[in-house]
């Protein structure tokens, strides 16, 4: 399933990086893509959403919607 949220606290390519490990961290088999001008994460993943909306705020970030 592919997942894609809209992340508004991306700032940079920092961010990006940990948003990228924590989901990684904990769901190794996620394939993690963010696009840094549009704030956009795509995941890859058998993971819910709702997991990966958790994980994202876990990492001190906020999700759209
Ligand atoms: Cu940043």
């Amino acid at each position: 399933m592919t997942i894609t949220l809209k992340v508004p606290s991306i700032a940079c390519g920092a961010c990006a990086n940990t948003i990228t490990k924590a989901i990684e961290g904990q769901k190794p088999d996620a394939k993690v893509s963010i696009d840094v001008e549009s704030k956009m994460v795509t995941v890859e993943t058998e993971a819910s959403e709702e997991i990966i909306k958790e994980i994202i705020t876990a990492a001190g970030h906020t999700v759209e919607g």
